[in-house]
């Protein structure tokens, strides 16, 4: 049984449900470690997190040869650091992913499913030396609705993301799980692909159904997102869209 876990992570919510489910799962005699990435706001963390919380460098190789020396497993809870070769190879390292592998992998996965139609929903896999993309442990899709915004669908990956690791966390402390090999083929999305959609150029011609897919993808509660140049005074103008369905339902 795997003994000594570091989270690392930069996502505040999900560390906060992690730290529930270790209590839920009764887990709280494993010697449980929480890490954050250089940008990350410590501060944040220890007032939200009841465990220690330090800051680890991933591009520091003493900093990977500590995390090899001094636990035996470490999962990724949305981190934003790569991890390198060097610590995949050295030490069982497991990743959850808010997208459905293979087919979103990479940056803001629920934006390229209302982009592209396609499937989405979370997986936990094993981390090699490629984004995200390992063995797979579990996956499972989550459903997508045409009024959804980028917003609404994350927050079901979110939920989706929780379900999976109170499934899946005491077989994965017990190296007790099957894996399988992620298909040929899906695709892997950048932050420059996402930055790249955010510019709406006022030209452009198309369908009213690929506009409203792209400000879908683009509306996420507080984000200024999708923007296009105003030609008066070559300011961005922000735009976001607000769907609501008849019913409410
Ligand atoms: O933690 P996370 O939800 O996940 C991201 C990647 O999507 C994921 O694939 C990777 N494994 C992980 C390390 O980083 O990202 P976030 O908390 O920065 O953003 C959450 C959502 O908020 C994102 O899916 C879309 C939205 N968002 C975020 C920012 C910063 C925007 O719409 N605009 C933004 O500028």
């Amino acid at each position: 049984m795997y003994n000594n876990i570091l989270i690392i992570s930069d996502n505040l919510h999900l560390s906060m449900r992690f730290e529930f489910i270790i209590r839920e799962l009764s887990l709280e005699n494993n010697n449980w470690s929480f890490g954050i990435s250089p940008f990350s706001e410590l501060e944040l963390f220890s007032k939200n997190v009841n465990y220690n919380i330090d800051i680890y460098d991933l591009r520091k190789s003493d900093t990977i040869v500590e995390i090899i020396k001094k636990y035996d497993l470490v999962i990724s809870l949305h981190c934003k650091q790569l991890f390198p070769p060097i610590l995949v190879n050295g030490i069982k390292c497991i990743n959850v992913h808010p997208g459905y592998n293979p087919l979103n992998r990479g940056w803001y996965p629920q934006v390229f499913s209302i982009i592209h139609d396609s499937p989405i929903g979370a997986t936990n896999h094993e981390i090699d030396e490629q984004l995200d993309h390992g063995n797979i442990i579990a996956r499972e899709l989550v459903e997508k609705k045409q009024s959804d915004t980028s917003l609404t669908l994350y927050n079901k990956v979110l939920d989706l993301e929780e379900k999976l690791i109170k499934l899946n966390l005491k077989n994965i402390l017990n190296n007790n799980y099957t894996t399988i090999t992620p298909e040929v083929g899906g695709r892997l999305f950048l932050k420059r692909d996402f930055n790249a959609l955010c510019k709406l150029d006022l030209n452009e011609r198309t369908t009213v159904r690929d506009v409203l897919n792209r400000l879908r993808a683009l509306s996420h509660g507080k984000y200024n997102n999708a923007y296009f140049i105003d030609p008066e005074t070559n300011e961005k103008i922000y735009i976001s869209i607000k769907l609501e369905r008849e019913n409410n339902i």
